[in-house]
């Protein structure tokens, strides 16, 4: 974890707005940052691999159609004669179709009860001990997987998913972050892409899994499917507040209330994962989703969220405009 992000787990202070708060971070993180000078020659940046940057740096971009394969126009014939795609069983073939369609898809009972629990086990004493701790949202455990073999090992770099969301996105993945919850999120609708954001589009992905059977009561994820084909929303559709040496501290509330207008526009439908334990959803990096809320008092809702960024593309952080610093 990089320093700056060491210390914002817990601050919710001024410094957050502050872009040159960032550029020390970056420069501080130079080694992780400099191979992005080829990156930026290639997608027509010029400016500094340390400096903020964002959607309107790409107005240029001579190579903006270098979408994942399965986003492009011609992805349903590409992908019906893949020998990887056939390769995998029936089953697996109906969930990737699924993908590509409704921007999600779900693998039943993919990790065992056994490693569930022991994951469970793991974050309790963990929190008990004061080894990790939940970042300032209070419900979130950031990078478990830096301090947790299993957690690490068994879900984050798990390789038989890591092959398959690099199959998705038709590049190798990195493992960027995790995130564990004991209890629900009951965050706004959003997509990750304005949070992990890749130049071109479309190169992030996710994993959701459930590390106990969720329940109605317990807060489950929601998704609204086929979002993942609206246009990607930038800090430019919706007020940020960003300045040029400050990042708007309301932008997150301003950015959760126009994709609330976007789902109430579109009439988007919603739908509730109620998940068993061990299942994990792959959604798409466009792809709109929440936590619900709560109405079980005290109701536990573990799960486990892993993101991951494709090799070769830019990968930033559009609401912060901060380059991302991949741990590798
Ligand atoms: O698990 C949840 O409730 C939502 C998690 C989420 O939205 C995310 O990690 O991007």
């Amino acid at each position: 974890m990089s320093l700056l992000q060491r210390i914002f787990q817990k601050y919710t202070g001024v410094l957050r707005s502050l872009k040159a708060v960032y550029v020390i971070n970056n420069v501080l993180n130079a080694g992780k940052l400099l191979r992005n000078r080829t990156l930026y020659r290639h997608y027509g940046v010029s400016k500094s691999v340390f400096s903020p940057i964002g959607f309107s740096d790409f107005k240029h971009n001579p190579h903006s159609d270098e979408a994942p394969w399965l986003d492009r126009p011609e992805r349903l014939v590409l992908l019906e004669n893949n020998p990887e795609f056939q390769a995998f069983p029936p089953e697996i073939q109906t969930e990737i179709r699924r993908f590509e369609r409704e921007g999600y898809m779900i693998l039943n009972r993919f990790f065992n009860p056994e490693d569930t629990s022991q994951l469970n086990k793991t974050v309790d004493e963990m929190l008990e001990s004061g080894k990790t701790g939940y970042n300032y949202t209070g419900r979130k455990i950031f990078n478990l997987w830096e301090s947790s073999e299993l957690a690490r090992e068994c879900f984050f770099r798990n390789p038989e998913l890591t092959n398959l969301l690099s199959f998705l996105l038709g590049r190798r993945v990195i493992p960027f972050q995790s995130l564990n919850f004991t209890r629900g999120s009951e965050q706004r609708a959003h997509s990750d892409a304005i949070h992990m954001t890749t130049q071109p589009q479309g190169f992030l992905i996710a994993t959701w899994i459930a590390l106990e059977d969720i329940d109605e009561g317990s807060g489950p994820l929601a998704y609204y499917p086929g979002s993942h084909r609206l246009p990607f929303v930038s800090t430019e559709d919706y007020n940020s507040g960003n300045g040029t040496f400050t990042i708007g501290s309301d932008s997150n509330r301003h950015y959760e209330d126009k994709i609330e207008e976007i789902i109430a526009q579109k009439g988007l439908e919603k739908r509730i994962f109620l998940a068993k334990r061990g299942d994990v959803l792959i959604w798409h990096s466009n792809l709109l989703h929440a936590g619900t809320r709560i109405t079980r008092e005290g109701a536990t809702r573990r799960s486990m969220v892993c993101h991951y960024y494709a090799e070769n593309a830019i990968c930033y952080h559009e609401m912060s405009q901060r380059p991302a610093i991949l741990p590798v």
